[in-house]
């Protein structure tokens, strides 16, 4: 199984690539894609529409301003869809959140903070890891190095 992850335009890349940092450390194959919801919506609906069939999991949808991209992706799929809100430039982000976070009732999306990439990698490896005990046993230890890490750091 892998997961697919798109964003609306390349300068997502900077906080999406958070995702693939994650999914990389944990030896989670996925398909990275740049597909926006209006500029490019026809392959969008394409690439989406194939996802099962070509073995993934669930789908990371990042994009900014009316951050419609994660709804119209889960649109198109039963796959889980986790919504990626990017900081934009002229409200922070608010716009983006209010988008994914309010999707109407049926079509969920499971979205993540603000610039919350990394979040989104580690739900969808959690999504992985009921099924498969080998990822959840790196999972298992990703909380302990970072509980360890929280009891020995000193003020
Ligand atoms: C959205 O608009 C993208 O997801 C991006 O966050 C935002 C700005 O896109 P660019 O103008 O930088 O291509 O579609």
């Amino acid at each position: 199984m892998k997961i697919g992850v798109v964003m609306g335009s390349t300068s997502d890349w900077g906080v999406m690539s958070g995702a693939t940092a994650i999914l990389d450390q944990f030896g989670v194959e996925y398909e990275k894609r740049v597909l926006s919801a209006h500029r490019t919506p026809a392959a969008l609906e394409e690439w989406v529409s194939g996802a099962r069939e070509r073995g993934m999991a669930a789908i990371i949808a990042g994009a900014g301003g009316a951050a419609h991209l994660a709804g119209v992706v889960a649109a198109f799929t039963t796959l889980p869809v986790i919504g990626v809100p990017i900081k934009s430039r002229s409200l922070e982000g608010l716009d983006s959140l209010l988008s994914m976070v309010q999707m109407p009732s049926g079509i969920p999306v499971a979205t993540v903070g603000i610039d919350g990439a990394k979040n989104a990698a580690l739900l969808a490896i959690a999504m992985m890891a009921v099924t498969d005990s080998e990822l959840k046993a790196k999972l298992d230890e990703f909380r302990a190095e970072q509980a360890k890490k929280v009891l020995e750091s000193e003020i």
